[in-house]
Parts: C-alpha cells; sequence; structure tokens
C-alpha cells in the first residue's frame, strides 16, 4: 500500500494514501535506506513510501520501504554537527520566510537557504513578513535586499499577514505546488497558514507580536493538502541551514549570478578568493555581483570543512 507521509514526529508518521485513508505508521526494526545518506531521520515528510497494514480499526500501519527521493531540503541537526536532518522531501518549491524585525532574519541566513535551495534544485522565493512594524530603516533595507535578489532572479514578496498585505501574491504561488515554508521561529509561517486556510487553525505564538524569546510554536514539520491542487509544509522555526555535501569547488555554482563567469576564471579550480584573473572578484569589483552577496559566498565558503559539511 503506497502512502504519503504527512507528519513526523520521529518515532512515529501520520501518513495517507491516494484514495484519502489516514494511518498512524511506524517502522519497524532496522530501516534501510535506498540512498546511502547520514541522516537523524529515515524518514520525513514528503517521503512516498510503502506501508503494510497493522490494524484496520485502529488505523496503524508499518512501513517497508521508502521511495527514492526526487529532492529534499536539510539542516545541521542543533546537537551533532556532523548530521544532519532532513526537513522535506520531493518539493516543488520552497518559501522562506524572513523577517527584517521581530525577529531579525539576517542575509547570511537567506543566502545560506538559497544556496541550498539552489544544490538541491528546489526553486526558492523570498518572502518578507511583517512588513508592517518596519521604520524607515528596515524599509530602505527591505528595497535593497529585494532589488538584490530580483536583479539575481529570485521571486521576492514584501507581506504582512497582520495588515493583509502581499498575503494574496504568496497563495497564488502555492498553486499546483509542493511548497516548504522554512525560516526562524516567528516569522509567522502557521500565521500565513491561518490567514489564507482558515479551516486550518494551526497553533501560533500567542503573545501578538514577537516575544523575543525564540520559542518554537511549531514543533514538528507537517503537510496540508489545499483547497486546490497543492500542498504546503509548515515547519518549527530553523536557526541555522547546515550545508551537506557541498564541497568547497562547487559552492560558487549555486550562487546564480557567479554561475555563468566561473568558466571565464583564469584557473579551473578557481575558489575566488585570491587567485588571480577571477572572473568572479572582477564582476564584484564592477559591481555586476553585489558585494553583499559576494561576501555571503566568502562566509560560506570558509564554514566548508574538507568534508564538506
Ligand atoms: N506585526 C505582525 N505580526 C505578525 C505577522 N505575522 C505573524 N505575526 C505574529 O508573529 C507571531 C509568530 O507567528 P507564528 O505564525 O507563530 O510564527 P512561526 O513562523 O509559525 O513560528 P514557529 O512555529 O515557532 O516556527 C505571532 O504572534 C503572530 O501573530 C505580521 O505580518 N505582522
Ligand atoms: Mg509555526
Ligand atoms: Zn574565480
Amino acid at each position: 500500500m503506497k502512502a504519503l507521509v504527512y507528519k513526523s514526529t520521529g518515532s512515529w508518521y501520520v501518513t495517507k494514501t491516494a484514495g484519502g485513508q489516514v494511518f498512524n505508521a511506524r517502522i519497524k526494526g532496522i530501516f534501510k535506506m535506498d540512498d546511502a545518506i547520514t541522516s537523524t531521520n529515515p524518514i520525513d515528510v514528503g517521503d512516498e513510501v510503502e506501508m503494510e497494514l497493522e490494524n484496520e480499526l485502529e488505523h496503524t500501519a508499518t512501513i517497508t520501504h521508502i521511495y527514492p527521493r526526487r529532492n529534499y531540503i536539510n539542516r545541521q541537526s542543533p546537537s551533532h554537527k556532523m548530521q544532519h536532518h532532513i526537513v522535506a522531501s520531493n518539493l516543488t518549491q520552497s518559501l522562506l520566510f524572513a523577517t527584517l524585525k521581530e525577529p531579525r532574519t539576517s542575509q547570511g541566513f537567506i543566502d545560506r537557504f538559497l544556496v541550498t535551495s539552489e544544490a538541491y534544485h528546489v526553486p526558492a522565493v523570498v518572502v518578507f513578513n511583517k512588513i508592517d512594524v518596519y521604520k524607515k530603516k528596515e524599509q530602505e533595507k527591505l528595497r535593497a535586499l529585494q532589488n538584490m535578489y530580483e536583479g539575481i532572479g529570485y521571486k521576492v514578496v514584501a507581506m504582512s499577514v497582520k495588515e493583509n498585505t502581499g498575503v494574496d501574491e504568496v497563495k497564488q504561488l502555492l498553486n499546483n505546488n509542493i511548497t516548504l515554508m522554512s525560516g526562524h521561529s516567528g516569522v509567522g509561517k502557521s500565521s500565513f497558514i491561518n490567514a489564507v486556510f482558515p479551516t486550518m487553525l494551526l497553533r501560533t505564538q500567542e503573545v501578538s507580536g514577537w516575544s523575543g524569546k525564540g520559542l518554537h510554536t511549531t514543533t514538528f514539520a507537517e503537510m496540508f493538502d489545499l483547497p486546490f491542487e497543492g500542498k504546503i509544509i509548515d515547519t518549527p522555526g530553523i536557526r541555522e541551514f547546515g550545508l551537506v555535501n557541498i564541497d568547497k569547488q562547487e559552492l560558487s555554482h549555486y550562487f546564480p549570478e557567479m554561475r555563468p563567469l566561473i568558466n571565464n576564471c583564469q584557473f579551473n579550480n578557481c575558489l575566488h578568493t585570491n587567485e588571480p584573473g577571477c572572473a568572479v572578484k572582477e564582476a564584484v569589483a564592477a559591481g555586476y555581483i553585489t558585494e553583499d552577496r559576494y561576501v555571503s559566498y566568502y562566509n560560506i565558503l570558509e564554514s566548508i570543512n574538507e568534508k564538506g559539511y
């Protein structure tokens, strides 16, 4: 019996068959995965699995097989730097929720997320939420970031769930997609779902506004069927994205504005730092690549060790 994983708590899984039947499923024994990746969670939201019925009345089942993933997004395990944790798989789009205030999302965080999305071939959209609380300083920053990311080719939407600005535009993007929502805790991911699909009633941070404590309100990733064609995955806020399996040599391929220039560098193993005849550094000097993005590239490069973590 084939099913899709809608929720994973780590020890059990909520799955749904094509016919819409919902099961509580478990893994039995030692589970071998098709792709030999080292992950702290063998199965995650979005996975297509094969199950055997355990108890029809109680709707329980055992997962016996996982089908190969078309793609996935992962993050560094918070407790073990060398391990990674898959957030969701088989996506067609990822929405990064960022806020310039309450809480502040750094450009470095956004760029890491974009690199991860590029590496796994998941088209990414950046949504800046809570624009209702932005003062002049944040409004200017928003314009600058929007120009920068749109210049590279990313879609950017400015939104306020609270004041219902830009919400419809983001909703339109969900049509026909399996969308992963990510971002720090408190940026309004669950609030967005509740605003556009009022039947869902997800738990959101109760105090109005940002408490500053960084408490996670959503605790497990969960997928929801949309009233139209498509699915959306709400996730708990994450502090940092880990770049697993990306090596230094590869990194510039995941910066779309660098990608077309790489072959013009004098050395074919150029890391675009101190090498002579570097086309990327020339493009930074000429202003075709922003210094801010180059700084992100450099910081990420520095954070990658020999093993590619
Ligand atoms: N001012 C303002 N507050 C908002 C907006 N969107 C959401 N909030 C508030 O921000 C707080 C956090 O929202 P949540 O939806 O719980 O955030 P989340 O991203 O789901 O957080 P986690 O589940 O912890 O990852 C809530 O108190 C919301 O009411 C907005 O556009 N403007
Ligand atoms: Mg939430
Ligand atoms: Zn170079």
